[in-house]
């Protein structure tokens, strides 16, 4: 059995939405952040980092939600949530993939936790919006002109790009970026999606 740990509108939305999008068996495993769960000797055992989302397939643990959505990916190839292995467009999807968690987050991360947390002085947030915005250039153009990173298909990589375009910090910056808000809108429509975590 496939088991996802983790909370609320954390990272753990991403493994969330791709098993849901799979549709195949899973157990959610609520972790209690507040309570201080990620750091009992038993949730380390999963990931020394204490951090979430944790996928957990016949007692061995994943880390990394980007690397939990390749995982699966490729677990369940006919599921066509990735492309093959070896071929171009698996290379294309990687690339995205790698783009969206080192160059595409870092900015939203800065900004949301200021927004969330207060963390981070105004000088941090002008320098994140700069970022964001050199960031989201590539994908504002590619998402003009086709409905998913790859084209046609909603594929892994859509799920990592989509849920950061729900964190706070992406609602006013999306303004300039009409295409980017679009498919925020499309692909979180999904009925896969956890939009269950979302109501308020
Ligand atoms: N790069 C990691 C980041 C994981 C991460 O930072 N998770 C946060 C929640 S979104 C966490 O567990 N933070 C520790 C805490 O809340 O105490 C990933 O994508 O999985």
């Amino acid at each position: 059995m496939l088991e996802i740990y983790g909370s609320g509108r954390s990272r753990w939305v991403r493994p969330l939405w791709m098993l849901r999008e799979l549709g195949v068996p899973f157990e959610a495993v609520t972790v209690d952040r507040g309570a201080g769960e990620l750091d009992s000797p038993a949730f380390r055992q999963l990931n020394p980092q204490g951090k979430i989302p944790v996928l957990v397939d016949e007692g061995r643990p994943i880390c990394e939600s980007g690397a939990i959505l390749l995982y699966l990916g490729d677990k369940f190839p006919d599921r066509g949530l990735l492309p093959p292995a070896g071929s171009y467009a698996r290379g294309v999807h990687d690339q995205w993939m790698f783009t969206i968690a080192t160059e595409f987050e870092q900015p939203l991360w800065r900004l949301h936790k200021q927004i969330t947390r207060g963390e981070g002085d105004e000088a941090v947030a002008a320098q994140a919006r700069r970022d964001f915005k050199v960031a989201a250039a590539p994908f504002e153009a590619i998402l003009s002109g086709q409905p998913h990173l790859l084209g046609e298909d909603f594929q892994a990589a859509d799920i990592m790009l989509a849920h950061l375009l729900r964190w706070s910090a992406a609602q006013p910056l999306l303004a300039d970026t009409p295409a980017l808000a679009a498919y925020r809108d499309r692909t979180t429509a999904r009925l896969s999606f956890p939009a269950f975590l979302y109501e308020d």
